[in-house]
């Protein structure tokens, strides 16, 4: 088996909401051993340092849209570094608030058009980010990479989206905070939707696993997206939109796991930590032990719990 190649890939996005700090998320990660933990797995681990936004005007949006010049920027130069990392590596973008996910998504799906496979993504957050600028209330562009990268018009100024993500290839795991106006959006579309409710009755294995066959079926490409809000606020108090009922320790681990089981995941982004909010580094290292997970980090091999 040829070794993993990850590429760390900072991205210091603070314009996507109004409160700041997710711009020292990528150094948290880095303090926290990202690097070290992966190489540990035996993988081989290039940081690429902090990369910086494009300059670009953005665009004629709704004028309660905080800073859509700068996350256009963050989008523009984001998409290329995606794709271009996607030839030879898994990339880990590390964030930076989640309107990361408006560049990195659109270029890893620009790449995966291009080998002719459908790009799938796994969405694990309290909040479903679906708004376009038209429908946000609180004007902050965190909440929209669903809606933008599922090809909703309002997005002026962001890169073309010409491979949009299949609304049936995206799962959204841990919701918990989902706005009116995205509800509606989202009950009238294809997009998988776990809400905490469903893992505390069904548990959080069975509808992973249902999504990762339909990846494997597919031959498809799987970008995981974690924002640590999918986490309860008690284990991963490093955010500025906690709420309350969150994943636990083991369940995030548990998906991380069998992320990596699958053998599916083909890029990652880490988002949405403010270390500013952190207690002594805990959620930034929390998110770097889920990293960890889903590169092959084990107790004890396992071979049963394969799942595919
Ligand atoms: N739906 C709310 C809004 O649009 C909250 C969005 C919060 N988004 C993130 N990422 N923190 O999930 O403002
Ligand atoms: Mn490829
Ligand atoms: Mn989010
Ligand atoms: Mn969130």
């Amino acid at each position: 088996m040829t070794t993993t190649h990850c590429r760390l890939i900072g991205a210091p996005v603070d314009s996507g909401r109004r409160g700041r700090g997710c711009l020292m998320g990528p150094d948290a990660m880095r303090t926290a051993r990202l690097a070290e933990a992966l190489r540990d797995l035996g993988l081989s681990v290039t940081d690429m340092g902090n990369i910086s936004p494009d300059d670009v005007p953005g665009g004629d949006v709704p004028a309660h849209i905080h800073a859509y010049p700068e996350t256009a920027g963050w989008t523009h130069a984001l998409s290329r570094v995606a794709r271009a990392a996607m030839a030879d590596s898994l990339p880990i973008f590390l964030g930076g608030d989640h309107s990361l996910s408006l560049g990195s998504v659109h270029g890893v799906a620009e790449h995966a058009a291009s080998e002719g496979r459908p790009q799938f993504v796994l969405w694990l957050d309290a909040h479903s980010d679906f708004h376009t600028p038209d429908t946000s209330s609180s004007g902050n562009m965190h909440g929209t990479p669903l809606g933008y990268l599922t090809g909703r018009p309002g997005f002026p100024g962001l890169p073309a989206v010409t491979n949009p993500i299949a609304q049936k290839n995206i799962c959204i795991i841990g919701l918990r905070s989902v706005d009116a106006a995205e509800k509606e959006a989202l009950q009238a579309s294809e997009i998988r939707r776990h809400d905490m409710r469903d893992i505390d009755e069904n548990g959080i294995a069975k509808p992973l696993e249902a999504f990762l066959q339909e990846v494997s079926r597919a031959n498809g490409a799987l970008h995981v997206s974690l924002d640590v809000d999918f986490l309860d606020p008690m284990v991963a108090p490093a955010v500025g939109t906690t709420v309350p009922g969150g994943a636990t320790v083991r369940e995030a681990h548990l998906v991380m796991e069998m992320l990596h089981d699958s053998e599916l995941m083909t890029s990652l982004d880490l988002v949405e930590l403010n270390p500013a909010l952190d207690e002594r580094g805990r959620t930034a290292q929390l998110m770097v032990d889920l990293a960890a997970s889903a590169l092959g980090r084990r107790v004890f091999d396992r071979p049963t719990t394969r799942l595919l």
